[in-house]
Formats: C-alpha cells, sequence, structure tokens
C-alpha cells in the first residue's frame, strides 16, 4: 500500500482570485442557517421542520429529527437496477426508485402502467427483468440542475430510463439499439447551434462492448465486423436521434456546457477481446464529438443505417475524418486505460483518470475546439496537465474553486489537487506542486461526487464517495458486505472525513442536488390519469365477454366494493383509483394466491390484469398502513368456477 501520509505541499489558494473568502462563506453559510428555516417550512408545508444550521468552523453532517438535508442525493443502485434517494449529509435513504427492477412493494413491473414503460414480450410478460444502473443525471438550465428529470442507464441490455423530478418516478425507457455495454451517460447542457436553448435536449449514450455488425451469428469471429456506436437520445420524446461509429469503445461520458462537445473515455482502443489485449497498447484515448457537426452530417444524408433500426448513423472512425476542419470526432491520446471523464465547473477542462497509469489527464476544451478549426497540429497538444495523483485514479469531483478531487482504487484515497498548479507544473514550473490533500477511505473508492460538482453553481461542501468494499465497517451479516458510502467535508483547505453509513450493493454513482432546485408533487391529480375512477359512485364492474373491468376506488379505510365477483377463466383488469386527498395516505392492494401486489398514492390510478383461473374466495387487503383500521381494510374477489 502506499503512504497515506499527504504527499504535497498545501497550494496557497488566492482567496481574491477564487472568488471565495473564508470569512466570506461562514457569514453566508450563518445566512444560508437562518434561510433554511423559511426554506424548509414552505418545501414540507409544516413548521417545525428545519434544516441542520452549519456550526462556525466547519460543516456538521448531523440533520437531527425533524430537521430536513439541505441535498438530494441520486443514487444509482447497480445490479439491483433502481436508483434511490439519499439525504446529503444525514445519508439517510429516502426513497428507492424501482427503474429495471420488477418491485413488491410498488408493483413496478406488475402494474399494466409500469409494464407499458418497461416493456413487455409477446405473452405480456416482462421482456427483461434483469437491469445493472451505473450512472445518474440530471437534467440542466443555465449550467444547473433545473429539477425536470433525471437519468439512469442500464449497462447490462443498453436502456436508458428517465426519471421525473416532481415525483421521482421512472416514466419512460428507450432501448437503444445496435450496441451493447451501454456505460457512460450525459445530458447535454446547452445547444451548439443555438443560444436560446440553454437546458437539456439531448443525452449521450456510450457503449463499452463491441459487437459484430450485423449481430446475428453470421460473423461472430470477424473482428473486423465488430464497432461501438455513440447514441443520442432525445431529452423529451426519449426516442433515439442518431449515432456514430467510433474506433474503440466508450467508458463514461461528459459534456461540455456550451453543447458544442461531448466526450467519452475508452479503455480498449486496442479493440481486444481478452483483458491482456485490452491494456497492450500505452495510450488510449479520450474521444471528442463534435455534435454541430454531427448533425450537420445526418442532416445532410451523410449515414447508413443497419439491419433492424432506422436510426441514421454517421462514421466516426479515425480514418474517414483525417481533416480536422471537417472531422467529426477527435481522439486525444490519454495513459493506457483510463477510467471516468469529468467537466470541470469553470467551463474549460474535461479530467479523464488514468485508472492503470498514476495520473489524470486534464484536456482543454478551446483547445479541442481549436483542433477542430485545424489551428492546433496534434490531438495530444489539447492535453494542458497530466499530474501524477496515486494508483487506480477513477473519478473526478470540483469544488468550485480550482479544486479536483480523484478517487485512488488501488491506494484507498482520495486526493484533492490544484487545476491552476498542475497546468503550472505540466509547462515546467517546478515549484507548482498540484496535489493539496490526502484522505484515506475504507475502502476502495469507485465513484465520488461533490454537492453541485459538474454545474455551475458548484459549491465545495459535500464530498460523497461510493466505496466498493466495506469489509470489517459494520456488523457482519455474512457474506455479502455492503458498500461503504463516506461523507469529506470539503469547505475548507483540509478534508475532513464526517461520517460513513453502509448501501445496498452497490451504487457506482450519483449526483448531489441543493434541495430548492427540486420542486416535488406531494399529491398527484387525477386528471392525469384518463381511467380513474373518479368517485365511490362510479365504482362498477363491466363485462364484455369474458374481459371483465373493474373500476374500483380507495377511500381509507375502505375500498368502494367489498366483494368484486367473477367467473373462472375471466380476463379481469382492475383499476384501482386512490379518492384519498389527504398527503402521504397511500393504500396497497393485493390479491393471495394471484400474486398481485401494487399501490396507489393519493389520487392517483393504477392497474393489473390477471386470467382468473382458481376459484374461490380470494381476500384482498390494503398492504400499505393507512389509518387504524388499515388491518380492516378488505375485499373478497369471489371466482365461481366455471
Ligand atoms: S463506473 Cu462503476 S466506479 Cu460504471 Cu462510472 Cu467507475
Ligand atoms: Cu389502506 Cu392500508
Ligand atoms: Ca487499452
Amino acid at each position: 500500500m502506499a503512504d497515506h501520509q499527504s504527499t504535497g505541499a498545501p497550494v496557497e489558494l488566492d482567496e481574491r482570485e477564487h472568488g471565495y473568502s473564508r470569512r466570506k462563506f461562514l457569514g453566508s453559510a450563518a445566512l444560508l442557517g437562518a434561510t433554511g428555516v423559511g426554506a424548509a417550512i414552505g418545501l414540507a408545508g409544516r413548521t417545525g421542520l428545519v434544516e441542520a444550521a452549519a456550526p462556525a468552523g466547519g460543516l456538521s453532517h448531523e440533520v437531527k429529527p425533524g430537521e430536513l438535508d439541505a441535498y438530494y442525493g441520486v443514487w444509482s443502485g447497480g445490479h439491483s437496477a433502481e436508483v434511490r434517494v439519499i439525504g446529503v449529509p444525514s445519508g439517510r435513504e429516502i426513497k428507492r426508485i424501482p427503474v429495471f427492477n420488477p418491485d413488491a412493494l410498488t408493483g413496478w413491473g406488475l402494474t399494466n402502467e409500469s409494464k407499458a414503460i418497461l416493456g413487455t414480450k409477446a405473452d405480456g410478460t416482462l421482456k427483461y427483468t434483469t437491469g445493472d444502473t451505473h450512472h445518474v443525471h440530471g437534467s440542466y438550465k443555465n449550467g444547473i440542475y433545473d429539477g425536470r428529470y433525471f437519468w439512469t442507464n442500464d449497462k447490462i441490455h443498453g436502456r436508458l430510463a428517465r426519471i421525473r423530478g416532481d415525483v421521482f418516478e421512472c416514466d419512460k425507457i428507450t432501448e437503444l439499439p445496435n450496441i451493447q455495454g451501454f456505460h457512460g451517460i450525459f445530458p447535454d447542457k446547452a445547444d451548439p447551434v443555438d443560444p436560446k436553448i440553454n437546458y437539456t435536449t439531448r443525452v449521450f449514450c456510450g457503449s463499452e462492448f463491441h459487437v459484430p455488425h450485423p449481430n446475428d451469428g453470421t460473423n461472430m469471429d470477424d473482428r473486423s465486423k465488430y464497432y461501438c456506436l455513440f447514441t443520442c437520445v432525445d431529452a423529451e420524446t426519449m426516442k433515439v436521434k442518431w449515432q456514430c461509429r467510433v474506433d474503440g469503445n466508450m467508458d463514461l461520458v461528459a459534456t461540455s456546457f456550451d453543447g458544442k462537445l461531448a466526450a467519452s473515455n475508452q479503455y480498449n482502443t486496442e479493440g481486444g477481446a481478452l483483458y491482456v489485449e485490452m491494456m497492450s497498447a500505452e495510450r488510449d484515448s479520450c474521444v471528442f464529438f463534435n455534435i454541430a457537426r454531427i448533425e450537420a452530417a445526418i442532416a445532410a444524408g451523410k449515414t447508413f443505417r443497419l439491419d433492424g433500426s432506422d436510426v441514421p448513423i454517421v462514421d466516426g472512425r479515425k480514418e474517414v475524418n483525417t481533416d480536422p476542419k471537417t472531422a467529426l470526432t477527435c481522439y486525444v491520446p490519454v495513459p493506457k486505460n483510463p477510467h471516468g471523464v469529468n467537466a470541470s465547473p469553470d467551463g474549460k477542462y474535461f479530467i479523464c483518470a488514468g485508472k492503470l497509469s498514476p495520473t489524470a489527464t486534464v484536456v482543454e476544451l478551446a483547445r479541442v475546439l481549436d483542433w477542430f478549426e485545424g489551428k492546433v497540429k496534434a490531438e495530444r497538444d489539447t492535453v494542458v496537465a497530466e499530474p501524477e495523483l496515486g494508483l487506480g485514479p477513477l473519478h473526478t469531483a470540483f469544488d468550485g474553486r480550482g479544486n479536483a478531487y480523484t478517487t485512488l482504487f488501488l491506494d484507498s484515497q482520495i486526493v484533492k489537487w490544484n487545476i491552476e498548479a498542475a497546468i503550472k507544473a505540466f509547462a515546467g514550473d517546478k515549484s507548482a506542486k498540484p496535489v493539496v490533500d490526502r484522505v484515506d477511505v475504507a475502502y476502495q473508492p469507485g465513484h465520488l461526487n461533490a454537492s453541485m460538482s459538474e454545474t455551475k453553481a458548484a459549491d465545495g461542501k459535500w464530498l460523497a464517495v461510493g466505496c466498493k468494499f466495506s469489509k470489517d465497517r459494520y456488523l457482519p451479516v455474512g457474506p455479502l458486505h455492503p458498500e461503504n458510502e463516506v461523507l469529506i467535508d470539503i469547505s475548507g483547505e483540509k478534508m475532513k472525513l464526517v461520517h460513513e453509513s453502509p448501501v445496498y450493493s452497490e451504487p457506482h454513482d450519483f449526483i448531489i442536488v441543493k434541495r430548492d432546485l427540486i420542486k416535488t408533487k406531494q399529491v398527484s391529480n387525477m386528471a392525469d390519469y384518463p381511467n380513474a375512477t373518479k368517485d365511490l359512485a362510479s365504482s362498477k364492474i363491466v363485462r364484455d365477454g369474458n374481459k371483465v373491468t373493474v373500476h374500483l376506488a380507495s377511500a381509507a379505510p375502505a375500498y368502494s366494493m367489498s366483494e368484486i365477483k367473477v367467473k373462472q377463466g375471466d380476463v379481469v383488469t382492475l383499476i384501482l383509483t386512490n379518492l384519498d386527498k389527504v398527503e402521504d395516505l397511500t393504500h396497497g392492494f393485493a390479491i393471495p394466491k394471484y400474486d398481485i401486489n401494487f399501490i396507489v398514492n393519493p389520487q392517483e390510478t393504477r392497474s393489473v390484469t390477471f386470467v382468473a383461473d382458481k376459484p374461490g374466495v380470494y381476500w384482498c387487503y390494503c398492504t400499505h398502513f393507512c389509518h387504524a383500521l388499515h388491518l380492516e381494510m378488505r375485499s373478497r374477489l369471489m371466482v365461481e368456477k366455471a
């Protein structure tokens, strides 16, 4: 293991230059504490809930009972296939959002509405029941989160899911064509051509696994037929807009604040199938996409298509993009097998972590744009720094004060370093020392993110670190260990590790969003559900041959019908509307032996369809505690023998 002592001399931060003064910061923190009270009351619509006040001299991660967190943490769940909402700084898990995973609590994957989003096979069963969410990103406006949407990827089946920021529920899923190993995603932050469009309209998706085209079993050993595609999805419609063929693979994705560039790090420029092949080259790439040029090429019809999809594809390979002035892509060489690419909040740099190299590579975006104009000669000349950080650098976050924080997977450390100092050192200034501080974490960190990190409002308060191993940090619970989420106070010069919490396997990435950027609806609107049972009087059973529709309603502590009579063999669609308007008054609906359970939140409507193939009496009951008479909230499904 490496020496865990700080190896770099602290960098003198020029407070005026960085627009940051300790005194001012403390003043504004105190102010925030005061306004936080009002904001909390407004947000929750109740008195008595207050934000944790920051004591002088540092941030407190403690959020007392009744207090609210200052940030929404939106976490991927990894191969649990969900997304989670975790309060920051408390580490409290507030919600699990089922996305690619069928969920027994909400009925996600069971209700007709969620099945329509997830996609079904001809027999009505789910197309997929597994998923692997790695990255979560939010929609942007003016370079900061606007709270409209979050997106997450499914690496297994190549799907992009969208989560509504007002209700924290998944509303659309798109399966990307022609790709495998959909890993990195990033929404754009502006339009490269139209300056009026200063918000997210596209989501970019990298693909990590190269597959033969066509992938139909005819050319499985022909390496020349294998390649990867970069995909652009429309943020509103969630339709795939275009794809771009690349050399090599794509791991993570980042986008520039001006909308002109997207980038992806590539660890397998070798096109290898075995890991030894994938690490044979000394250098791999960070590939930059010129979005305006790609979209112009699409508009001009300079495209091809692959069997089984009508998505237009442009060719972004090096060999057909030799003239920088017309090139769609720019492949910047970086040390071997990089991981992670992150955009600095000042809009100037992308940072690509080395993974197998102990360095991070800083690419200046202005130089990449100059390369596309033929003004910078070699792709490598866009690199302005490559500081040595430690072993196994993976991902980088920012504090908005010119510092970067990189996870060192092998060293089990976070390293804080100054970007301008790294640039000076790269230019030959021997007095410049990029590394500012180091802190040990338990253990092996993957992703990290700072509060508002990849936004223009990076506030440099909290840094969360997702550690891949927790080993001895928690009560032993058998062979499967939780992962360890670590919280670090980055408000000062030195990092302060303040909190750890276990999480279910296994988050990869997350974002930390200031809570006032998110406006949620606590009660849904019945008008959004055309199939709602509007009141108790409209509750009824409608028969059409063997198709039976049950229009049911719930109002605590009863369902609108105490008996639901159908015949064996009927195809029953049961539509349940929750008429209760009170916040937090959710009901459930379970049918024993029919494998049905789902919830309806206030004013919402959900439906399930099943074949009544088992005669007899089945006590449908409310599964969600709603009332003192919650246990009495039942209804009999009576299936008459055929
Ligand atoms: S990846 Cu998992 S730690 Cu999917 Cu962003 Cu780097
Ligand atoms: Cu309704 Cu419990
Ligand atoms: Ca490689």
